[in-house]
């Protein structure tokens, strides 16, 4: 199996760090001895082959562009954003419109854990354990009206407590987008928290996107609004290049980035055993998401 799947998490199972620790020390065959310890480690190998990043290398590595330009800006500068009472407003193409906060978004929902892997357009990767919800079913809140076609978010404007966005880096808001049929696939994810831990400043708290067979830059953080449309909104990376950003930006080592090579990546950590790793067609998630895109040329919607 490509991904971790878990539908039954109840608050009290969420996972900590040191868990992902044993694990990782475990599926390493340094814990345990024997032929019964050993086959459960190939057993696990199989099957949930991804071995999580740190927290360290999680949260303090980022890209968040209106904390600044840099990978260490975010944890330098986040702690100014001051998260709450936070609100989604849910508009457009929707039957219960209105701004709906934190606690009627997620209300009824249990929080799950899912390993997945993320890859950057700028050829790095990590492996990350979100908590969170299907987005699926935040926007089944909303009631989803049969002529929406995509989904459009939006992250927080306040330059005042966002240093980033006091320069036009972007054209602020962050905007990204969906296609309805990619927003209601089961790996898309709003993500509330990291290894059991509210989402930190830098990675989107309070709650972000993350959807895994795409570029990180589509898994827009701190979302403040939620639009569903007719037609296929603007977003924040194509509105900047276009010729090198599309509005699909599925993994794909097959269509290079005009600038550099996406067939390979490097892996976010390991210090010393920092490696290089080859990209997966829909970065490892072929299987559950190729036949969104059936009959489309994906050189072309890139
Ligand atoms: N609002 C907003 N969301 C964003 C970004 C950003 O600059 N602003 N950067 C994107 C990019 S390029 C990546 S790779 C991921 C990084 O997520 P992480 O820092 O949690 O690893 O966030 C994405 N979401
Ligand atoms: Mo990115």
């Amino acid at each position: 199996m490509a991904y971790r799947w878990k539908n039954t998490l109840s608050p009290a199972d969420v996972t900590p760090e040191e868990h992902f620790l044993n694990r990782r020390a475990f599926m390493a065959g340094i814990v345990g001895t024997g032929a019964v310890a050993a086959t459960g480690a190939a057993h696990a190998m199989t099957d949930e082959q991804l071995i999580p990043n740190t927290w360290e290398e999680i949260t303090q590595y980022n890209n968040f562009y209106e904390f600044g330009t840099g990978k260490t800006d975010p944890a330098s500068y986040a702690s100014a954003l001051n998260t709450d009472n936070w609100t989604i407003k849910i508009d457009g193409l929707v039957d219960r419109p209105g701004e709906y906060s934190m606690d009627q978004l997620t209300e009824g929902l249990t929080t799950e854990e899912r390993i997945y892997r993320f890859r950057c357009v700028e050829a790095w990767a990590m492996v990350i354990p979100w908590n969170g919800f299907e987005l699926k079913d935040i926007l089944e809140k909303a009631g989803v009206q049969s002529g929406a076609k995509y989904v459009a978010f939006e992250t927080l404007v306040r330059p005042s407590e966002m240093r980033g966005q006091r320069l036009p880096t972007l054209d602020w808001p962050y905007r990204e987008g969906l296609r309805l049929d990619e927003a209601n696939h089961p790996l898309t994810m709003m993500a509330t928290g990291i290894y059991g831990k509210p989402m930190p400043n830098q990675n989107g708290a309070p709650i972000r996107l993350v959807v895994p067979w795409k570029y990180g830059f589509k898994s827009i953080k701190s979302i403040v609004r939620i639009t569903l449309t007719d037609e296929e909104p603007p977003t924040s990376w194509n509105m900047a290049n276009a010729r090198e950003y599309g509005f699909y930006s599925n993994v794909n080592p097959k269509v290079d980035h005009p600038r550099w090579s996406q067939a390979s990546h490097r892996v976010v950590g390991g210090g010393l055993f920092a490696k290089r790793e080859d990209t997966l067609m829909f970065n490892g998630y072929e299987k559950e998401v190729a036949s969104l895109y059936d009959g489309m040329d994906l050189t072309k919607f890139f």
